[in-house]
């Protein structure tokens, strides 16, 4: 199917600036390029960053939220827009807020949508657990319908995403808040422990079992700081002890062959990040 790169230079959910500039890294190191080598239709659209907003009601626990609100509701409305043409959504960021606008968009055209949510934490606080107040740790939360309502309802009328459809992989920096959600909801959490254990490729056979089951679409939010930080240097909150790159590309192979990824969304890559990530980008495209 053709592909529509949405670029999302957008960084006010996380505190390090650098992940905006990540979709011109991206290009930079040769996406089109790998596109058309492997003979893949595309576009390219982006989706203009808010103007920077005095944060006139500072919140400590939801910083910056009018971008983060404003930002998402452009993006989920082009994302709905493409879903419904049948077009693959490729979305490049910009930091993991923007999986609010991305989700929010899916899950107004897929009524049951699997998430495969590849990232060294979970994203799964909300305005009461977060020990930084940064948005990006909250999307994956706020998509299971969990958190402040505004951020929640962006999209409008649409179902969250079903606790039983969702996968993380790679996680190894959780909050006490996050592991609580996980086990309350009973999310599937493939650790890197586990994939130490199991081996990422029955990690994945689990994953899309799990994902495919049942539904009627499949997302990949691939946060870039799943890949161990000697890889993927480029990322503002790295964590030792990710993925390696045969890990990594494995992964992307096996969603690859499997056909079930309906959209993907790379995140949290700022500029210094090398090009093997690209490579493992186009596996999933295609
Ligand atoms: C931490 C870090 N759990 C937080 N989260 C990050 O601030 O909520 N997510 N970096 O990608
Ligand atoms: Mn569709
Ligand atoms: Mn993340
Ligand atoms: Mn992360």
């Amino acid at each position: 199917s053709t592909v529509t790169i949405l670029s999302v230079p957008f960084d006010r959910g996380a505190t390090r600036r650098g992940a905006g500039q990540g979709p011109n890294a991206i290009f930079g190191s040769g996406l089109k390029r790998k596109l058309d080598t492997l003979g893949i239709p595309y576009r390219v659209e982006e989706l203009a960053a808010p103007p920077e907003m005095k944060d006139e009601a500072h919140n400590p626990q939801l910083k910056h939220v009018q971008e983060v609100l404003s930002i998402n509701e452009l993006l989920a409305a082009r994302v709905y827009a493409l879903a419904e043409t049948g077009v693959f959504p490729l979305v490049l960021g910009g930091d993991h807020s923007i999986a609010i606008g991305t989700l929010a968009g899916l899950t107004r055209h897929h009524r049951n949508l699997g998430v495969i949510w590849l990232d060294a934490h979970s994203d799964l606080n909300t305005p009461d657990t977060t020990p930084s107040g940064n948005i990006h740790g909250m999307s994956l939360a706020v998509s299971l319908g969990k958190g402040d309502t505004r951020l929640t309802s962006i999209g409008g009328a649409k179902s969250p995403i079903k606790p039983e459809n969702v996968v993380l992989i790679g996680s190894r920096s959780l909050d006490q808040g996050e592991r609580d959600l996980i086990r309350q909801e009973g999310i599937t959490c493939f650790t890197m422990q586990d994939i130490d254990r199991l081996g990422m490729f029955r990690v994945m056979e689990e994953a899309i079992r799990i994902t495919s089951a049942g539904t009627d679409g499949v997302h990949l939010s691939f946060d870039v700081d799943s890949v161990d930080p000697k890889i993927a240097p480029g990322t503002g909150t790295p964590v030792q002890g990710g993925l390696s790159y045969r890990e990594a590309h494995l992964a992307m192979e096996m969603l690859s062959e499997s056909g079930i990824v309906t959209s993907a969304e790379f995140v949290e890559n700022n500029p210094l990040l090398d090009r093997g990530q690209t490579t493992s980008r186009l596996a999933c495209s295609a």
